[in-house]
């Protein structure tokens, strides 16, 4: 028996030990904001929420994945200043194995390949499979290619040719760790392809629209996220006088680029770049929609987590000229999947450089942001088992905002505005 409860003993402690954890703090007073900005420089750790210290406030939710060998001194630190804390995640390295598992599996063979994640070369072969399995419907596009030479590989849907057809441009994976978008991004193109002529709803979006769709727009980053660092957000490129690796592409567009809410320092995880456009992964999506601007009517870009629908602007407190128009339809969404929705800047946080405010003032006036799920369970380790569920609500936010701009493009040809 003494045996046993010895063993026992050490099992606790080992996994007390070996654990990952993620953790939900709340700083009530200036002091503790001060001292939870300082932990994520001081300790190995990664902040999840908000995306970087710079945006840490009084009663407002810290989510917190501190590594196994930081877990005590963190720990220790928040007792000592009594801020308020609780574990999120006990079990964060299981559930990192766990969205690696089954991932072998031939996926022809598998009923479930759009309940998985899945690796970078994976989701390269399902672009191909995708391409030759509908020759005359789905184009791949090489749009450019990565810092560490990957190719930018966008699909374009289009099942006829119209004359002045409408577009739809939708990327996923601009952040590496949000696992949830890249595998959105995927299921989007099969649900597309598989119902259309069955669903009424998709048939009608793609015999209007052609839809371009970037399943992966910082392939570096996500890959490193497979391999070494499952919580890496920026692409993987290299910045002359530092060891610092990567620039956050979200603040990389050229939309008040690198002003309040972006940094300028390397090691930041909202840094910058060194220009607008810097880097090759913002450049080519950039050019990309420069080129089809007349064409493109909706900009969507898919990130997690917290389940918001987030609009212009996000780089300045100020409303965009059709902002009652976005909320309007954000209602719309809003009713039929719960998200939450508002202007960037004043539902979260100021953030410049980003793709959506870029997009809306190239002219893309319906320009939005999907934080997926969840809304801090799971955050960026959402479970296989909550793909489906996650991917379902966002389709249906996804279809009913591009129905709302072909209704609206028929609206104005058969009533033609003056302006
Ligand atoms: O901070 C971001 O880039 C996005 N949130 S995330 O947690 N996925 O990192 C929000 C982007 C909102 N839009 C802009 N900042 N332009
Ligand atoms: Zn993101």
């Amino acid at each position: 028996q003494v045996k046993t409860h010895l063993f026992n003993h050490l099992v606790c402690f080992n996994k007390h030990l070996t654990a990952d954890q993620v953790l939900l703090i709340i700083p009530d007073t200036q002091e503790h904001v001060d001292i939870l900005k300082n932990i994520s420089t001081q300790y190995e750790t990664a902040l999840w929420q908000p995306a970087s210290p710079h945006h840490i406030q009084e009663e407002t939710q810290v989510h917190l994945y501190v590594p196994a060998n930081s877990s005590e001194s963190v720990k220790t630190l928040l007792q000592t200043h009594t801020i308020t804390h609780e574990v999120l995640l006990a079990n964060a390295n299981e559930l990192i194995e766990m969205q690696m598992r089954n991932d072998s599996t031939d996926p022809r063979s598998s009923s479930t390949f759009y309940q998985k994640y899945h690796r970078l070369e994976d989701i390269y072969e399902w672009i191909n499979r995708t391409t030759h399995d509908n020759p005359s419907t789905v184009k791949a596009i090489l749009i450019g290619s990565s810092f560490e030479k990957q190719p930018l590989l966008a699909l374009k849907l289009s099942m006829n040719d119209r004359p002045d057809k409408k577009a739809m441009w939708m990327d996923c994976g601009i952040h590496a760790r949000e696992w949830i978008s890249p595998a959105f991004c995927l299921s989007f193109v099969q649900h597309s392809l598989s119902f259309y002529k069955q669903n009424q709803e998709i048939t009608h979006i793609l015999d209007n629209m052609d839809i371009y769709v970037l399943p992966v727009m910082n392939p570096d980053g996500y890959k490193h996220t497979w391999t070494e660092n499952r919580m890496w957000r920026k692409n993987r490129s290299h910045t002359k006088n530092t060891n610092c690796i990567g620039v956050d592409l979200n603040r990389n567009f050229d939309a008040n680029w690198c002003m309040e809410g972006a940094s300028r320092d390397p090691c930041s995880e909202t840094y910058c770049g060194r220009f607008p456009e810097s880097e090759p992964e913002s450049k080519a999506v950039a050019d990309f929609l420069r080129l089809h601007k007349d064409s493109i009517h909706l900009y969507i870009s898919i990130h997690s987590y917290s389940q918001m629908l987030l609009f212009p602007y996000s780089y300045t407190l100020e409303e965009a000229p059709n902002h009652s128009d976005l909320v309007v339809w954000s209602k719309i969404i809003y009713h039929r999947n719960h998200y939450v929705y508002g202007a960037g800047a004043k539902t979260i946080y100021l953030a410049p450089g980003g793709s959506d405010d870029w997009a809306y003032n190239l002219g893309i006036k319906y320009s939005f942001t999907f934080e997926l799920q969840d809304r801090g369970r799971y955050g960026f380790l959402l479970p296989p088992s909550h793909i489906h569920s996650a991917c379902s609500e966002a389709l249906t936010a996804v279809k009913t905002v591009a129905l709302m701009v072909i209704n609206k493009a028929q609206a104005e040809r058969s009533s033609p505005q003056t302006d």
